[in-house]
């Protein structure tokens, strides 16, 4: 033993031997910090094994340069200071993800007043006991040094073998990139959230990684001219539509609950699902929200994301710009750009207080950083919320009815009106996350198993909003509110939808891409309690328009703002939806998709058009590709910094913390004293939590219309309680579809 320990020592007196001791100290601390500071949501053996290896690749290619250098004391100042250089990173980044939940970029780096914040004054209380575990390797190493039991190593290193050196880390990093877009594909490209880059590269690649994107954003922003604005300014006034009076103000200073419906697409709505000769509807709730005169429906709003899915439906949502072509607008530009979203309108013109409810960790797709810039006062992660486990949440959050229940202790101190936004997950890909009693609802029957789960999803999520609703009403919020809800885009992909054809009555010989066109349809509705002149209408419109409409519900005028969608209502509302993949559009006449034309009303392709059409076609296009250009030119020139005719008085997004909103919420209360406008101060301080219900297994009789369904649902039920269904399914897919993301 002793030999063995000697022999170590002089293995570790060579300077390769010194580099790799570093290498592994760096590889100790690297495993303590993924481990215990920072929550990096490991959730498979696979993503473990990446967290292994990534933090080797680039902390050999850094340590290794010094290993170029001759002389004795060159060599171990170098050595030292690269390996110091690592260390800051690390510790600076284990203290900071504490207050941030997130790790530092270079844009947070700059900002200092975030940094400052999060590292500098309180950055002592932020130190834990055991962060003496960051420190053992410098007592280690000066207590081996001092001793003699290792010395330094005057002989330089071959030239040959520091290029080796050099070479093993750039394979092991092109090894460890590869084994991580297996896990995930499309990860630099699509981004995610940082937590994902970190868990599968490490976090030296990542400030790689996140330079490179902060220069690209940079540099078109700081070449943006004030004067560019000017076009921006033009566009939207020519492109306005003025509201419709039968409707503006109508919910003038309700609440407003937006509600959104994860991967929902328009055909589930209304749609029973046939499943050995009987029929089961499958979202009979939303249904009758649908159908009712106290709702605005749309029947043909298409959603309009890309590569940031979520997220670019966010963005299209509460600022009615578009997300980006390539990769996420709220990863690369949202956590810094100047926006002029619904809360912070909200907030100045109406006096509202913000909040998010969402059961996943707050840094996927950047949400804890954009969301401040959106103007919320508050976000509601995961974080807030019961701890996931198996039988309550998978990969996306906690299941839906959870987030709604441990969502309410928060809602009812908010104070009146408010602007909520409650984003659901249940009804993700791969649609096979229920367990227990949630399982209620029958499989469809198809070759493919991503499709047959799809509407049990939808079901649980159907059955999560009734008890919701139910909760509003009991509570009293109801009145005072309205609820906002949409689909943000499909959950089938175009490369599934011929499987999917025989449960639309549809022959998937005969499949086209008008079909896929349509089936981008999601839902959009403006539930207003109280009110009789809702309709079903048929206006094409996109998630771009949802802003304006919902603004002039509520009286606002949009005209001031920087919006690129159309009112709705507004009987001057074009009809012409841009998708983000340049060159498909929808009007009622035509459909552009995929480099093909339909008409829109009979699916007929066109192929020979006459000269008519082609003008009238060329004309849609033009206007589609104008819209996204301006869009794009705002987004990555972070235009609305330049713009200052909106009336609204600049954010300053520094003061928005997420760390302890129930305290922060009660001391607002406290200090309004009776004036307090609270769900909570209302009901006398007692809270409403026990008026929410959600019964975990909804008897499907209301839904199954066979008269057989009572006792054939209980068969089905137990049918579905195959335990091969709980087992963890792979995240991701991939598709040969190009108009379609992976999931
Ligand atoms: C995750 C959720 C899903 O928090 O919102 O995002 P998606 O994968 O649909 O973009
Ligand atoms: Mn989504």
């Amino acid at each position: 033993m002793k030999k063995l320990i000697q022999s170590l020592f002089k293995i570790m007196s060579t300077r390769l031997g010194f580099t790799l001791t570093l290498l592994g100290f760096y590889w100790l601390k690297s495993m303590w910090a993924y481990h215990v500071d920072f929550s990096l949501g490991l959730e498979t053996p696979y993503q473990l094994l990446l967290t292994l290896i990534n933090p080797i690749p680039v902390s050999l290619l850094f340590l290794g340069l010094a290993l170029y250098t001759k002389r004795t004391r060159v060599f171990y100042v170098l050595e030292i200071f690269l390996y110091l250089v690592l260390n800051l990173i690390l510790v600076a980044n284990a203290i900071y993800f504490r207050e941030f939940s997130d790790f530092i970029t270079i844009t947070t780096a700059m900002a200092s007043s975030k940094v400052s914040a999060g590292l500098g004054s309180s950055a002592i209380n932020l130190l834990r006991p055991w962060d003496i575990v960051y420190l053992l390797d410098a007592i280690i190493l000066t207590y081996l040094f001092r001793k003699k039991l290792i010395t330094k190593d005057p002989r330089p290193f071959p030239k040959q073998a520091s290029i080796a050196v050099t070479s093993l880390s750039f394979l092991l990093f092109s090894i460890n990139l590869f084994l991580a877009e297996i896990d995930r594909p499309e990860l630099l490209s699509r981004g995610f959230s940082n937590t994902y880059v970190v868990r599968a590269l490490g976090l030296p690649a990542f400030i790689g990684y996140d330079g490179n994107q902060t220069y690209q954003t940079q540099k078109v922003r700081s070449e943006a001219k004030p004067e560019e604005i000017n076009t921006v300014k033009d566009y939207v006034a020519q492109h306005y539509a003025q509201p419709n009076p039968d409707y503006y103000g109508i919910a003038k200073g309700k609440n407003v609950i937006m509600i959104h419906l994860e991967s929902f697409q328009q055909f589930l709505i209304n749609y029973k699902l046939k499943v050995d000769d009987k029929e089961y509807e499958v979202t009979p709730f939303i249904n009758s929200l649908y159908n009712s005169n106290q709702t605005f429906s749309f029947a043909n709003f298409f959603h309009q994301v890309k590569a940031g899915k979520t997220s670019d439906s966010e963005t299209l949502m509460e600022t009615s710009l578009f997300g980006l072509n390539q990769g996420s607008f709220f990863v690369q530009y949202g956590g810094d750009n100047t926006q002029q979203a619904a809360p912070l309108i909200l907030s100045q013109v109406g006096g509202y207080t913000s909040a998010v409810f969402h059961g996943n960790n707050g840094t996927f797709w950047n949400r804890n950083n954009v969301y401040k810039q959106l103007g919320y006062n508050y976000f509601f992660d995961q974080s807030y919320m019961s701890k996931p486990t198996k039988t309550n949440s998978f990969q996306y959050g906690l299941n839906d009815k959870v987030m709604f229940a441990d969502s309410i202790k928060y809602l009812e101190r908010l104070q009146q009106p408010f602007y909520t936004k409650f984003i659901t997950v249940s009804n993700h890909y791969p649609y096979q996350n229920l367990t227990g009693d949630d399982k209620g609802f029958p499989l469809a029957k198809t070759e493919d198993e991503t499709i047959n789960g799809y509407f049990a999803t939808a079901n649980y999520l159907d059955s999560a909003l009734e008890a919701f609703f139910n909760y509003l009403k009991a509570s009293g919020l109801y009145e005072n509110s309205i609820i906002v809800m949409y689909g943000d885009h499909y959950g089938i992909s175009n490369s599934r939808n011929p499987d999917l054809a025989q449960l639309l009555d549809k022959n998937s010989e005969t499949w086209t891409n008008y079909d896929n066109a349509m089936l981008q349809r999601v839902p959009y509705m403006i539930h207003i309690p109280g009110m009789d002149k809702g309709f079903v209408s048929t206006t094409f419109g996109g998630e771009v328009d949802a802003l304006p409409t919902l603004l002039h519900v509520l009286g606002i005028d949009s005209s001031k703002y920087i919006q690129l969608g159309q009112d709705l209502l507004s009987p001057d509302n074009q009809q012409i939806v841009a998708f983000r993949t340049s060159g498909n559009v929808i009007t009622p006449d035509y459909t552009s998709y995929a480099g093909k034309l339909y008409k829109t009303d009979t699916g007929e392709e066109i192929t020979n058009p006459d000269e008519s059409t082609v003008t009238a076609v060329n004309l849609i296009k033009e206007a589609a590709k104008k819209q996204l250009a301006i869009s794009d030119d705002i987004q990555t020139g972070d235009l609305l910094r330049f713009y200052q005719d909106s009336g609204l008085d600049p954010l300053d997004s520094s003061k928005i913390s997420y760390i302890k909103s129930l305290e922060d919420l009660k001391k607002i209360e406290k200090g309004l004293g009776s004036k307090s406008t609270s769900l909570y101060s209302q009901n006398g301080n007692k809270t409403t939590q026990s008026l929410y219900q959600a019964p975990s297994y909804r008897d499907l009789e209301a839904s199954a219309s066979s008269a057989a369904a009572a006792a054939s649902s209980q068969a089905v039920t137990t049918d579905n309680a195959d335990p091969s269904q709980d087992q963890e399914l792979s995240q991701t897919e991939t598709s040969s579809d190009t108009t379609n993301t992976p999931q």
